[in-house]
């Protein structure tokens, strides 16, 4: 007769899918959080594919100047890496993606080969210091306050038009260092 009684682990049991329903919900509540913050954001940012590229800005540049760096951040909020290609803008001849680093005591700069990737559900901040876009080249000085047009190709999210928001001269960003590139 005793052996029909449920044994008290089976109560625990059935309690146990409780708490993960709970972090569902949760975690369906962040991401309508998430959602509803898109529109207050929109002002300056740009969409492709699952690919996010948040404030893309210039720097002006003094008289004569030949080249202007491009900065922004991508998210990539799909399960899968991408790559930033290439970058074209009437603003300049060319368009190159730079990377920084320190060899031999000596801050240098150098071309992206093959593209930036960006990880799947990760992101890459191009900053003043770090990777950054070169636009060489200059046909005309970027003004402080315009924006000027570009376009981003990834490989797999394709193009995206975005717009560079110009900044004053000694705007750094985020980060202090900066260099010349000597063109
Ligand atoms: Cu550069």
């Amino acid at each position: 007769m005793s052996n029909l009684l449920p044994k008290p682990q089976a109560f625990a049991l059935r309690g146990a899918p409780l708490p993960s329903l709970q972090r569902l919900s949760l975690a369906l509540c962040v991401l309508l959080l998430l959602l509803a913050c898109i529109p207050a954001a929109i002002a300056h940012e740009f969409k492709v594919g699952d690919l996010e590229i948040e404030h893309p800005w210039s720097r002006a540049t003094p008289p004569g100047a030949k080249v202007a760096g491009g900065y922004f951040t991508v998210i990539n909020k799909g399960s899968a890496p991408d790559r930033l290609l290439s970058i074209s803008s009437d603003i300049s001849a060319k368009a190159e993606l730079h990377e920084m680093g320190v060899k031999d005591g000596v801050m240098t700069m150098r071309p992206v080969e093959g593209g930036l990737e960006i990880p799947a559900g990760g992101k890459v901040a191009l900053k003043p210091g770090a990777y950054h876009l070169m636009f060489t080249g200059l046909k005309r000085q970027p003004k402080q306050g315009e924006k000027f047009p570009a376009t981003l190709t990834f490989e797999k999210a394709g193009s995206v038009k975005v717009e560079f928001a110009v900044e004053g001269m000694g705007e750094m960003g985020s980060d202090d260092m900066d260099m010349d590139h000597a063109e």
